[in-house]
């Protein structure tokens, strides 16, 4: 038996907000004493993680001085180097202050989208100076309660000039960051521009550098719109436009919840796995998550440990699931190959597409066949329960 323990190689990260998180919710104080980053690095890294991500104002306050900053750096970056930790993604707080109430890129104030732009770069530094090369953006304020205001097409344009350019800065720099679209239905803003990974995939193909742009699809995200994940995020890979991953879980129809993964769905979670493992997935597995209100500091790390246990338990399981021989079995059944169709099927040909007109198909037949999903997913059911 595997003792799941994880390594660096299993590239494991968190946020410094998310291990960092203090209980605080709409509804209540925070529970938790804040912890700081240079400790948050030191036990993460004791417990296997790879690296650690943040927003610019986790680390450095968003009224520091320079000088403020310079240290808050230094010493985060001694910690990262003491306990061998990296940063991959880096991202802004568009969303914390007053200033971005109604929006950062697509606020209808002209200020605010160029105060916006400038955090963003000088967040886009930060991130490079700590060895970023993913920037993820989350529009969590880019949105609305109420649309009276009518710029749901100024949105959209304030929303592409902004990415332009932050591309634009990243190239002329020569930082090489891949930006990564986070998309989420709602919350905090009642509906929030770019709601899921289809919409954000659809936006990005209207962009001036599209190659440079990806999405950072989370679990909670698609789930708190009703929306399977691994669909999502299969259209992602299948559009090679999986930058980044956020791995938590969400009970349907609830608020944000952010729960230790696969807490909740470990089905979805286990196919999740699969799809990563299975389709190659070289990136960061990131758990943007937290751990309940409930908890206190051991409560935090027994969170962190969990979440990557989980994911290795789960990894363990898909090896199990493509080495059982009745399963495998049951799958190459579920799919009916016919080599006289697919040649006509493969490519159009005037002559292929007329042989496919002319062909009779026995259609009561197709409607009778039994794929064998029920006995194929209780196999599966089996296999993550344990007894097979
Ligand atoms: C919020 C988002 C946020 C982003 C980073 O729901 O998940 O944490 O991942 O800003
Ligand atoms: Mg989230
Ligand atoms: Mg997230």
């Amino acid at each position: 038996m595997p003792d799941f323990t994880p390594t660096p190689a299993d590239r494991f990260t968190f946020g410094l907000w998310t291990v960092g998180n203090t209980g605080r919710d709409p509804f209540g104080e925070a529970t938790r004493p804040v912890l700081r980053a240079p400790y948050l690095v030191e036990k993460l890294a004791a417990l296997g993680a790879y690296g650690v991500n943040l927003h610019d104002n986790d680390l450095v306050p968003i009224d520091a001085t320079a000088a403020q900053r310079d240290a808050l750096v230094r010493e985060f970056q001694q910690a990262l180097s003491d306990h061998g930790l990296v940063v991959p993604m880096a991202t802004t707080n568009l969303f914390s202050d007053p200033a971005f109430k109604d929006g950062a890129f697509t606020s209808a104030d002209a200020r605010v989208r160029a105060y916006a732009l400038s955090k963003t770069m000088r967040a886009m530094d930060l991130g490079a100076e700590l060895g970023a090369h993913t920037y993820v953006l989350w529009g969590g304020r880019e949105g609305t309660e109420v649309d009276a205001g009518g710029k749901l097409l100024d949105a959209l344009g304030w929303f592409r000039d902004s990415l332009n350019y932050l591309a634009a800065y990243s190239e002329s720099q020569g930082y090489g960051y891949r930006f990564a679209l986070e998309p989420k239905p709602n919350e905090p803003r009642a509906d929030i521009f770019l709601p899921t990974v289809g919409s954000a995939l659809g936006f990005i193909a209207t962009l001036e550098r599209p190659e440079l742009f990806g999405v950072n699809p989370e679990f909670a995200h698609e789930t708190m719109a009703g929306l399977s994940f691994p669909h999502a995020v299969a259209q992602a890979i299948d559009a090679g436009k999986l930058f980044h991953i956020d791995l938590n879980d969400q009970k349907m129809g609830r608020f944000d919840q952010d729960l230790r993964f696969g807490a909740e769905n470990p089905k979805g979670a286990f196919f999740l796995v699969q799809l990563l493992e299975d389709s190659g997935y070289a990136g960061p597995k990131h758990f943007d998550a937290h751990a309940l209100r409930t908890e206190d500091e051991a409560g935090v790390w027994a969170f962190a440990r969990g979440c990557m246990r989980t994911y290795l338990i789960l990894k363990d399981k898909v090896q199990r699931f493509a080495q059982d021989a009745e399963i495998q079995a049951a799958l190459a059944a579920y799919r009916v190959q016919d080599a006289e169709l697919e040649a006509l099927t493969g490519t159009f040909t005037p002559a292929n597409a007329g042989a496919l007109k002319a062909h009779a198909f026995d259609r009561a037949a197709l409607g009778t066949r039994g794929p064998g999903l029920e006995a194929l997913d209780q196999l599966t059911m089996e296999l993550l329960l344990g007894v097979r």
